[in-house]
């Protein structure tokens, strides 16, 4: 993703900007970048501010996640990298391994730029497992004339069970912008499907003007690709479409299926990364493997006011079929919300989001996402409470963990106040403008109630993650909200309000409603509804850190709510890419 126009030049400028402020510490450092040795130059990352859990470089910057995949037992994961600096350029992908996607070992990078097709960066692309079991690569290149063009790279030896070094065939670029397309809007290859026609498909996200596009190609070979007369999708009005997604899924729990099956009841997911919002949308439709067509099932906004995987910080997500869980992971990449001068201090910048399993939800109008099943194998000391009423205006301190490095799980009873709750109003169609309005301090009916998390003993220091609950003629309306508003008493920090609605029906649940929230240091992701509704806020407290993190249930609601079961567990550490 990204293009080098728009942030190069505001790179070098942090990098020169950055350069100033080392000479001032008496630091010696380089304000052109330009080779490895120079890697010595850059201060190393400090444990500030780090996560501990989250997928993470030792140091430097990071952004998309890149060619996920699951190949004879191992799990590996790229990742566009500057090997350089804490700060985009210089783009490669680096190249990470794991058994159980928790603890991960780092290898050397896995492409970097060489050659004519590529000499200008490595940029986003997928992987896709061809017939006898062979991995392929493609990925976007900056070519010579700084074109983008993508390339296909295979493993150079398959008997490697950690695939440690790709090659890139002579003959790339296997496709590259002709015709009317736009030669700096066009990039991040999907991974492709296997069609009845006896043809490979891949979809590159491009735009014509403000027409976003899924640009479809086919091949026989995966070698020769051939430009189809219509791409697969496109809406107007979007601007650039990057880092596509399209995969098929199931109303199945945890369930998931290769890109390439077609079967009975299946539906199609399509997801864009919006370069024009930073956020990624996606749609629930029906894919017409005759005509090559995806057309949205209508229930959702196929603009960028319709479904996101994640309400907050998350960006560029790519997901893979995990063949030995059967089950389909998704990855995002959530950059800081501190300053660049910060990024520049800690010497590292960018995380990836804990992988989710993803399936299609039981109404068929969205997905649904849980932090996959390993993650519960960090999880050591464990406290909790149960069928506790938190009154209208209290707090309750869930003691004895440390809460910096924690997951929690509660879930809420509100079958004795739903006739209490707020009457909704209409307008209110944008979910993060109405949770930035009525923020965890504002008094409703029923909420807001949930979690103050990273919160120091006086409150003083707080990321809010509730609920509120309002009444829509027969039905009810879920609000789920992050508020970081008073996350830190640190300045020039980016620290937006999130805000999704949940699509969860209290009366068939009996009022009961869940929440799952993974706190890790500079990280809150939230899980609302088992999964229906999913937050990611990146939070920097000047206080509430390490031991000094406090952990609550609180309600500002008029009404008193019901905890039936509220459980947090310290979180261990995993190996983390060395560190
Ligand atoms: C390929 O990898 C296997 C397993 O690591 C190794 O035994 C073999 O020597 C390698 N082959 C080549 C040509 O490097
Ligand atoms: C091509 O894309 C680039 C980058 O998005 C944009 O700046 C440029 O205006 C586009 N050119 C045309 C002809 O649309
Ligand atoms: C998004 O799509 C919805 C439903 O089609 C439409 O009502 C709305 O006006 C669109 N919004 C934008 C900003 O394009
Ligand atoms: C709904 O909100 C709008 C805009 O704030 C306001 O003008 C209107 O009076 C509200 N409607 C009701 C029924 O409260
Ligand atoms: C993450 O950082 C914030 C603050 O600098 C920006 O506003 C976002 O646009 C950015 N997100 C992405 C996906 O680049
Ligand atoms: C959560 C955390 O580690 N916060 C720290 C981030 O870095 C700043 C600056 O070094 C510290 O003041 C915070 O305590």
């Amino acid at each position: 993703m990204r293009s080098s126009k728009e942030v190069l030049p505001k790179c070098l400028l942090l990098i020169l900007f950055a350069y100033i402020l080392l000479e001032k510490n008496g630091v010696e450092a380089s304000h052109r970048i330009s080779s490895t040795e120079e890697l010595q130059n850059v201060p190393p990352a400090t444990i500030s501010n780090r996560t501990g859990y989250h997928f993470q470089s030792p140091k430097n910057w990071i952004n998309d996640p890149n060619g996920p995949m699951y190949y004879n037992g191992i799990y590996h994961l790229f990742y566009q990298f500057n090997p350089l600096a804490p700060v985009w350029g210089n783009i490669v992908w680096a190249h990470s391994y794991s058994t159980d996607m928790v603890n991960w070992k780092p290898l050397r990078h896995a492409i970097y730029p060489t050659k004519p097709f590529d000499i200008n960066g490595c940029w986003s692309g997928s992987a896709t497992i061809l017939p006898g079991n062979k991995p392929v690569i493609m990925y976007t290149g900056i070519d010579e004339q700084n074109r983008q063009v993508q390339n296909i790279a295979f493993p150079k030896n398959l008997s490697d069970p950690y695939l440690r070094e790709w090659v890139k065939p002579d003959y790339n670029p296997v496709i590259k912008p002709e015709g009317d397309i736009n030669s700096s809007a066009f990039r991040d290859p999907t991974t492709a499907w296997y069609g009845p026609d006896s043809h490979w498909k891949t979809i590159i996200g491009s735009r014509n003007g403000r027409l976003g596009m899924a640009v479809l190609y086919k091949s026989r070979d995966f070698i020769k690709w051939v430009k189809a007369d219509n791409p697969l999708h496109s809406a107007q009005n979007a601007g650039m479409w990057e880092c596509p997604d399209f995969f098929p899924v199931l109303p199945k729990p945890m369930l998931g299926v290769d890109n390439s099956v077609i079967r009975n009841g299946l539906k199609h997911v399509f997801k864009v990364s919006l370069d024009e919002t930073r956020y990624d949308y996606y749609t629930v439709g029906t894919y017409d493997f005759i005509h090559n067509k995806y057309v949205p099932n209508g229930l959702s906004p196929d603009n960028n006011t319709g479904l996101r995987f994640d309400y907050g910080n998350f960006y560029a997500s790519k997901t893979f079929f995990d063949e030995g869980k059967g089950r389909r992971v998704l990855w995002g990449w959530s950059n800081e919300s501190d300053s660049t001068q910060e990024d520049w201090e800690k010497g590292w910048a960018g995380i990836q989001t804990i992988p989710r399993a993803l399936w299609l939800d039981g109404n068929g109008r969205q997905v649904v996402q849980w932090p996959i099943e390993e993650v519960n194998k960090l999880r050591k000391k464990e406290v909790g409470i149960r069928r506790k009423i938190v009154k209208s205006g209290s707090v309750i301190e869930i003691k004895g963990i440390e809460a910096a490095q924690a997951d929690v799980e509660v879930s809420f009873d509100l079958s004795s106040s739903l006739e209490k709750a707020e009457k909704f109003n209409l307008s209110w169609t944008d979910p993060q403008k109405l949770c930035g309005q009525k923020g965890a301090d504002e008094k409703g009916g029923i909420g807001p109630f949930g979690l103050f998390v990273l919160a120091t003993d006086d409150r003083e220091e707080r990321t809010a993650v509730f609920f509120r609950i309002f009444k829509e003629g027969q039905k009810h309306v879920i609000l789920m909200c992050h508020d970081p508003t008073k996350s830190s008493k640190r300045t020039g920090l980016y620290k937006p309000t999130y805000g999704g609605f949940v699509d969860y029906d209290l009366s068939k649940s009996g009022g009961k409603l869940s929440l799952r929230t993974l706190i890790d240091h500079s990280v809150v992701e939230s899980f609302g509804a088992k999964g229906r509704t999913c937050i990611t806020s990146r939070i920097y407290p000047n206080f509430a850190v390490g031991s000094n993190a406090r952990l609550f249930a609180f309600n500002n609601g008029a009404e008193e709510v019901k905890i039936i079961e509220l459980t947090a567990w310290e979180m261990k550490k995993p190996f983390m890419n060395g560190i």
